[in-house]
């Protein structure tokens, strides 16, 4: 064995040298490993005993990629391109041999190999546009010549991670091998040498392309099929003017658009803010005052108080990874009703082919009901879901408080309650926390983990990773009105509600919001909720637009008109009567109207966010900037391309925000009033990301 550097040795096995590189956590792209790469492969071409090479790692996967937290600084050590010109230029046939995920330059450089081998388990993609990038190490150019032209549009647009029997299916590589790995590529090379295989060099392979060329139909039917789910990012397009150079240049003019495109996008802000989105979504789960290695609590059983929308939608979280839950109503009838709209859930899902009929069986299996709390004697995790009401909150930890396991999190589903008073309500706070699960419960992302003052270390760990088990990304924030999403949302409603008594018309303001990148502003946000949630007519005194607007008996998408009309479709337009209804109100309260650009529109909606964003950071309820982006980007749809709104403020400049804000409060008031840590922040040119 040699030992070519900390990361990288070289064996030799028969006639076979085998480099095996070891750079934890994820065996990335850095510059010791692309270092090692390139003086193992050299070493094992000048070594007269070697015929033939493999490429193979330790730890839990093949190279991931490049090593992203690289980008952006001084290059060092040689470039991938270099590794991979000896690589491909090898007088020695090169073998890959995969396990866990080979991904962007690590699939790029099994693509530089002769051969390719990989575990069942393995899996295969080019997740570059994850990253607003293109994989920018010959994946473009390659990638089509194995899979063929369509496949590799889907998978660089999507960053789909494809499964190895796949990748056979598809040509991406050229064997599987049992569960040992080294064995089965040390035979497979001898086998390449004893029968004289060719050199395979991906670049010379050109078939599938060639059989594309022309074919312009081809690329503007698969733009069409992603355009809405990839409006307003730059990476799928340039991935697409790639792949289609792979198809109408040679190699290398293909390489030089690739390199163009990459070198474009890298120094980008899209890619900029989706790399860190990378990191923050990882970091959001490590929380600084709970040690790693602090005792889980075993969470096989939950119970659910409320079976109507948020308590069935919670319910089908766990049933999806098949823990049995238990929902509890006040009455059969509710029982039945809620359970029934989660089979139909179901259903429709399968309709779509996204689960087979036996899955909606397995998973309707693990759902039961009661009309008593007290069967939830016996469940590890108890979650109530009834509507906001502080008193029925209360009246129900206080039951759970005697019924319930010494050691059951008690949590509650609140979305703008005082946790702690729910909490005092029992003789164990520290079992009690909050887990706010957003609309619909069971399709989005985002769980808010809200610690109380007693919440114990324990509960919360559990919460965190029960969290990641059912899918959901977590971020813990504390106490305090709206906890951190519903805060930040509050400015940008208020804003949005005064811009249009002052000139700007409900849809001016979501087109300038969905031009930015939001799936929708907040009026439509508004119609689709229901305008008479927490509205009531008996007291409703036309106070608000949106009072009067329910008065009018316009609720929203399901009465047809709220902030827009809409037609059979659904589709929504622009109603002169909404207009005419806003124009009265703002007169009757005198304030004078006035033309209102895009600009103005984004500044009032997205400025006072941020600065809420800091008075939450002041306060301790988040615990850094980047779990406010994380919550932004999947509660409420930031676009991840603008990072969320703490990293575009940094984008926008801090201090130019502050200058905003003080100019605002001076004309408007307290609305705009900067935070004090902003302003400490400007002062002392302080990072609060690092
Ligand atoms: C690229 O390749 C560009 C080329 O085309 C062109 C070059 C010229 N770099 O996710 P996990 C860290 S772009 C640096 O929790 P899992 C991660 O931050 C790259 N660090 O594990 C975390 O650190 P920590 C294309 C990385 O088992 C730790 O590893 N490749 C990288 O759930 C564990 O990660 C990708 O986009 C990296 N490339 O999932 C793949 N990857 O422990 C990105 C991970 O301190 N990676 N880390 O928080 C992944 O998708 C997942 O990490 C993976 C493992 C599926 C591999």
């Amino acid at each position: 064995m040699t030992a070519i550097n900390d990361v990288t040795k070289l064996d030799i096995i028969e006639n076979v040298g085998v480099i095996t590189l070891n750079s934890p956590p994820v065996n990335a792209l850095s510059a010791n490993v692309r270092e090692g790469l390139d003086i193992g492969v050299k070493k094992a071409i000048e070594n007269n005993d070697v015929q033939a090479i493999v490429i193979i790692c330790e730890g839990r996967t093949f190279i991931a990629g490049a090593d992203i937290s690289e980008f952006g600084k001084e290059p060092k050590g040689p470039s991938l391109f270099e590794v991979q010109d000896v690589m491909e230029n090898s007088p020695k046939p090169i073998i890959a041999a995969i396990h866990g995920t080979a991904l962007g330059g690590g699939l790029e450089v099994a693509l530089t190999c002769h051969y390719r081998i990989a575990v069942k388990s393995a899996k295969c993609g080019l997740p570059e546009v994850n990253l607003g990038l293109l994989p920018g190490a010959g994946g473009t150019q390659r990638l089509p010549r194995l899979v063929g032209v369509e496949q590799a549009l889907k998978m660089v647009t999507s960053g789909i991670h494809l499964p190895a029997e796949q990748c056979l299916k598809s040509g991406l590589i050229d064997k599987l091998s049992s569960d040992d790995l080294l064995n089965d590529s040390v035979s497979f090379a001898k086998e390449i040498i004893s029968e004289n295989q060719p050199l395979k060099k991906v670049r010379d392979i050109n078939e599938k392309v060639e059989a594309a060329k022309g074919n312009d139909e081809l690329f503007k039917n698969f733009r069409k099929s992603i355009e809405r789910k990839t409006r307003g990012f730059l990476a799928p397009e340039y991935n697409i003017q790639c792949i289609e150079a792979a198809v109408n240049k040679p190699f290398d003019e293909g390489i030089k658009v690739e390199r163009d495109l990459f070198i474009k996008l890298i120094s980008g802000n899209q890619s900029a803010a989706q790399r860190y989105f990378f990191f923050a979504q990882r970091q959001v789960a490590k929380i600084p005052d709970i040690p790693k290695e602090t005792e889980l609590l075993d969470i096989k059983k939950v119970g659910i108080i409320g079976a109507g929308t948020m308590g069935g939608g919670i319910a089908m979280n766990f049933a999806n990874v098949g823990i049995p839950v238990t929902l509890v109503e006040r009455s059969q009838e509710r029982l039945d009703k809620g359970i029934g709209i989660i089979r139909k859930n179901y259903e429709n899902t399968a309709a779509k082919g996204r689960i087979t009929l036996e899955e909606v069986e397995k998973r309707m299996q693990c759902i039961s009901g009661n009309i008593s709390i007290d069967s939830l004697s016996d469940t590890d995790l108890i979650i109530e879901a009834v509507f906001e009401n502080m008193d029925l909150k209360k009246e129900i930890f206080s039951k759970l408080d005697l019924i319930a396991k010494d050691n059951a999190i008690l949590a509650t589903n609140t979305s703008a309650l005082d946790i702690n008073e729910i909490a005092e309500t029992t003789k164990r706070p520290e079992n009690v926390i909050g887990l706010h699960f957003f609309s619909p419960a069971n399709v989005m992302r985002l769980l808010e983990i809200v610690r109380g003052e007693k919440t114990s270390k324990q509960i919360i760990a559990t919460s965190m990773v029960l969290a990641k088990n059912i899918g959901k990304t977590a971020a813990l924030v504390g106490v305090c009105p709206g906890f951190v999403g519903n805060r930040i949302l509050a400015q940008r409603q208020r804003e949005a509600n005064k811009l249009i008594l002052e000139g700007a018309l409900p849809w001016e303001i979501d087109d300038a919001l969905f031009e930015f990148g939001f799936p929708m502003g907040p009026f439509a946000m508004s119609d689709l909720a229901g305008l008479d949630i927490g509205w009531d007519k008996e007291t409703s005194r036309g106070e608000t637009i949106r009072e009067i607007l329910c008065e009018n008996e316009r609720f929203g998408q399901k009465s047809g008109k709220g902030f827009y009309i809409y037609d059979e479709n659904r589709n929504k337009l622009p109603d002169n009567d909404v207009e005419k209804i806003i124009q009265e109100f703002a007169e009757n309260k005198q304030i004078k109207r006035r033309e209102i650009e895009k600009d103005e529109i984004l500044k009032r909606c997205l400025y006072p966010m941020i600065n809420e964003g800091f008075k939450i950071l002041d306060e301790g309820m988040a615990i850094r900037a980047s779990d406010i982006d994380i919550i932004w980007i999947n509660g409420y749809g930031w676009p991840i391309y603008e990072g969320g709104p703490m990293f575009y403020g940094n984008l926008i400049g801090y201090d130019k925000i502050l200058s905003w804000l003080q100019e605002m409060e001076k004309e408007h008031g307290s609305d705009f009033s900067p935070s004090p840590y902003l302003e400490k922040v400007v002062g002392e040119k302080i990072n609060i990301f690092s």
